[in-house]
């Protein structure tokens, strides 16, 4: 009868596996895009132009639509050119304002935020890395992405001064849309 005793040859392997474990606290802070819509262009009185452009930010909390425009004959010291201007969004609703005071300013959506903007919370992650991917998937939103439409429309440009004749025909006008959208920030808890 043979015994055999293999244990002495068997080798132990040991496996050590490093796990980095930290906490995290994630915070969420508002930033902003500046987006050029349109340059300085020209329209004449009672004339229109229609802008479309689409948005593909993720996380929107607002857009903000500024229309300016500086009156080119002033009556009197003061502007009187009137532009009215329309925003319609990718989900339906549009809105409309005119002014004679060189500037319109319309925002979506009117009050609270686009996207709801997420709780502060902590969270354990292998690494910074692997938290922002975790981020990334659970709280990216995407409304507001899609067309946007503009129009805007140079309702009146008046230019008489004394009963002279109006030599206002028209106005240039400046386009700007600011995208605000929550962003993560990360701090290391432990
Ligand atoms: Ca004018
Ligand atoms: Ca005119
Ligand atoms: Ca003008």
């Amino acid at each position: 009868m043979t015994v055999v005793d293999n244990l002495g040859a068997s080798s132990t392997e040991s496996f050590q596996v490093i796990v980095i474990n930290r906490t995290y606290h994630i915070t969420w802070k508002i930033a902003s895009h500046g987006l050029f819509w349109q340059y300085p262009q020209y329209l004449d009185e009672e004339e229109s132009i229609q802008i479309s452009r689409e948005i593909t930010y993720c996380n929107m909390t607002k857009l903000i639509f500024n229309l300016t425009w500086d009156d080119d004959i002033p009556i009197l010291g003061a502007p009187n050119d009137e532009f009215m201007f329309n925003v319609t969004s990718p989900m339906g609703p549009s809105q409309e304002e005119s002014d004679d005071d060189q500037a319109i300013s319309i925002s979506f959506p009117t009050s609270g935020d686009m996207n709801e903007v997420p709780e502060d919370f902590d969270m354990g992650a292998e690494t910074i890395e692997a938290l922002e991917q975790i981020l990334a998937d659970m709280y990216t939103s995407d409304n507001g992405i899609g067309e946007w439409e503009v129009n805007i429309t140079l309702v009146d440009a008046p230019g008489i001064i004394n009963g002279q004749i109006d030599t206002d025909e028209g106005n240039d006008f400046i386009m700007r849309v600011s995208c605000l959208y929550y962003i993560p920030e990360i701090t290391v808890v432990d």
